[in-house]
């Protein structure tokens, strides 16, 4: 049997390649509902092309360490001092992590044990701040991250956020770029103990050393929250945040394509003791050590010479799918992109033309992305003008530059359909959702 990858009434021309789900038969005699949900998971991602700037297919490597005994174990604190016994074999496995993370960013401490890059942040504010302190950030709707202070995460509850802004003149040369003059201005006036960069939906290279010297000017601690792009970092395809940043977060299920998690970073000694104390017992309790296993295995693969070719064909392939959509009357803010992703202003194509719709027909389309405001969107969050793309999950399944043209012209044809109405647009989705899947059947994801 071979159940339908996506819920349209409208049949495709070829049928959905069906990947292997290792160890499927043994879930399937345990429970067959969860067999049959994780069967039709592993079609939609076999046969979609997966184009959110956030997420990517890993390795079966990876995958597989996260389904082994290693999950049946409690390994509170850290190697060789341990809350519980039994722990031998873990030691040596979180150890490898520690070491490779830090041989992957060149610094001299790591913490792997993050449950996700919210927790990873939550504990370097703890390690770092009292609650009430103040920190300066890019605030969500420019491109920042929920956990660098909007008002109803923990962030923006138990601290104290200030924001920098971009440039929002248009016609001023770094139009929708970091305005590192008034974050200075911000840093002077509300003299942080913490400066943030890095971010959720920014699409251009950060000058970590400018950022260093604004903070040292208040001798604010540098932080910055790489998760996006670390990846692309440790492939040499942007920028290290080291030796500028005080601290360093990420997850590791971005670019670095490993398992979902976090990870925190430093060179300094004094700031490594107390990130591990805010992880835990501050923040956590259990590490998942079946998770920590599988960020081993993702950073070994990552410190592979192979590694810095997929992150520079990860940003060719951005700049190309920019280009193309540009081409195509799209416009992207700033211009381009120097990293994994860009945001698409969709108002050029149509003034009618919504986040939400867009990324709506594009999924029945079998392109999958999320609305995204556009810095100074006058759209609510759950509308937008914008979407955001990225391209590290088609480069991990082997699509290159001249196949971005394609994309591009997906991407087209359904927002083109969808805006002349329902009618029109059940057709045409039909036809790029198969269209789409012919592509995806020549690249298969990693088996
Ligand atoms: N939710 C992530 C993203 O999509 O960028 C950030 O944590």
């Amino acid at each position: 049997m071979t159940p339908s990858v996506l819920s349209d009434a409208h049949a495709p021309h070829s049928p959905a390649s069906t990947p292997p789900v290792p160890g499927i038969a043994t879930i399937r005699a345990t429970d067959p509902a969860i067999a049959d949900l994780i069967v039709k998971e592993a079609q939609r991602q076999e046969n979609t092309l997966e184009l959110i700037a956030s997420e990517n297919h890993t390795s079966p490597a990876v995958m597989a360490a996260m389904g082994t005994c290693l999950t049946n174990k409690y390994a509170e604190g850290y190697p060789n001092a341990r809350y519980y016994g039994g722990c031998e074999f873990h030691d040596q496995v979180e150890t490898l992590a520690i070491e490779r993370a830090k041989q992957m960013f060149g610094c001299k401490f790591a913490n792997v044990q993050p449950h996700s890059g919210a927790q990873a942040n939550a504990a370097a504010f703890m390690a770092c701040m009292e609650p009430g302190s103040t920190f300066a950030s890019l605030v969500l709707k420019d491109g920042g991250h929920l956990s660098h202070g909007m008002k109803i995460n923990f962030s923006g509850r138990y601290y104290n956020p200030v924001h920098y802004p971009l440039h929002y003149d248009v016609s001023h040369k770094d139009f929708e770029r970091i305005d590192y003059d008034a974050v200075e201005k911000v840093v002077l006036e509300h003299k942080p103990k913490m400066l943030l960069c890095g971010y959720s939906a920014y699409p251009r290279t950060i000058d970590f050393a400018r950022f260093r010297a604004i903070a040292d000017k208040v001798g604010a601690l540098l932080m910055s929250d790489v998760a996006h792009i670390a990846g692309l970092i440790v492939g040499g395809a942007h920028p290290s945040p080291f030796p500028h940043s005080h601290i360093v977060t990420t997850t590791t299920h971005k670019t670095l394509r490993g398992p979902r998690g976090g990870l925190i970073l430093t060179n300094d000694e004094e700031l490594a003791k107390k990130i591990d104390k805010a992880v835990f017992p501050g923040m956590q309790g259990g590490p998942l050590m079946h998770v920590i296993a599988a960020k081993a295995i993702a950073f070994g693969e990552c410190l592979r010479p192979e590694w810095k070719t997929y992150a520079a064909q990860v940003v060719r392939n951005a700049k190309a799918l920019a280009d193309a959509l540009i081409k195509l009357n799209y416009r992207i803010t700033t211009g381009g992109t120097d990293n994994h992703l860009m945001l698409v202003d969709l108002r050029k194509r149509s003034e009618a033309l919504t986040g939400a719709d867009a990324s709506r027909w594009l999924e029945r389309s079998g392109i999958i992305s999320n609305m995204n405001g556009i810095p100074s969107d006058p759209r609510p969050p759950k509308v937008t003008s914008g979407i955001r793309l990225g391209t590290p999950a088609i480069t991990t399944r082997g699509l290159r530059e001249a196949d971005m043209a394609t994309v591009a012209s997906f991407i087209d044809r359904a927002l083109s359909a969808g805006l002349k109405g329902e009618t029109e647009f059940t057709h045409a989705s039909a036809e790029i959702r198969n269209d789409v899947r012919s592509l995806c059947q020549k690249f298969p994801l990693p088996h």
